[in-house]
């Protein structure tokens, strides 16, 4: 019998949803553990959890007696872990450009509209809402624009590379869910628009979506 895997996790991250989507994919049994960010000034930041997670982030996984820390990196030791349904490619080549695009959300754009980064602008710069919003939809809007041409130079397949969902997916959908968040117009971005369609149509995308976690507040 496999160690036990339970996911520290919050409903609207989407760092956790892209864990969340990959370990639906694999179709590994976990338990979800939520984690307030907002509520008292954040759960992540009581010293329980940062004895967890010294980060004081999510998403966090346990398996068996291991801790693992940072989405993608959480991703690629289940790939490695648990082989069935691969998310990496089988060749060099692609694994790079799922690598690269995984991590033009996870590092260039996601980290910028992050709560922490978010919430410095409005407590310490004091910058109004419109203020913010801008800031967000400004990185937003120049990542997917490259995303968008990295797909088109690259040649995308039904998913970001090749017809099998890859890391790339993991990271583009909830990205795009916060895109939508902040009411970000998708429209200069159809390759992305036709891939999160693909995606949103199987079930292991729509088990990890938002709203659809235990810890999301009643519609
Ligand atoms: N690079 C990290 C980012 C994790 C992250 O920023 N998580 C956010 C939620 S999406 C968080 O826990 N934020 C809490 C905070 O900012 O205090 C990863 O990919 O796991």
């Amino acid at each position: 019998m496999t160690a036990a895997l339970t996911l520290h996790t919050y409903w609207r991250s989407s760092a956790a949803y892209r864990v969340r989507i990959a370990l639906h994919l694999k179709g590994l049994p976990f338990v979800s553990v939520p984690v307030h960010l907002v509520k008292d000034g954040g759960e992540q930041r009581l010293p329980a959890f940062a004895a967890r997670n010294p980060q004081r982030l999510v998403p966090t996984l346990q398996h068996g007696d291991a801790v693992l820390t940072q989405s993608l990196s959480i991703i690629e030791y289940l790939d490695e872990t648990f082989p069935d349904v691969p998310l990496l490619p089988g060749d060099a080549w692609s694994r790079q450009r799922a690598r690269a695009l995984a991590q033009l959300v996870a590092c260039d754009i996601h980290p910028l509209g992050n709560l922490r980064v978010l919430q410095y602008l409005e407590h310490e710069l004091q910058l109004p809402s419109e203020a913010r919003t801008q800031w967000v939809a400004r990185w937003v809007r120049d990542g997917l624009a490259a995303f968008e041409a990295l797909l088109l130079q690259q040649g995308a397949g039904e998913f970001c590379v090749g017809d099998a969902p890859t890391l790339a997916d993991c990271a583009l959908v909830p990205q795009l869910y916060n895109a939508r968040r902040f009411g970000i117009d998708l429209a200069p971005y159809p390759t992305v628009r036709r891939i999160d369609a693909a995606c949103a149509a199987l079930p292991a995308f729509e088990a990890a979506v938002p709203e659809r976690q235990a810890d999301a507040p009643p519609a």
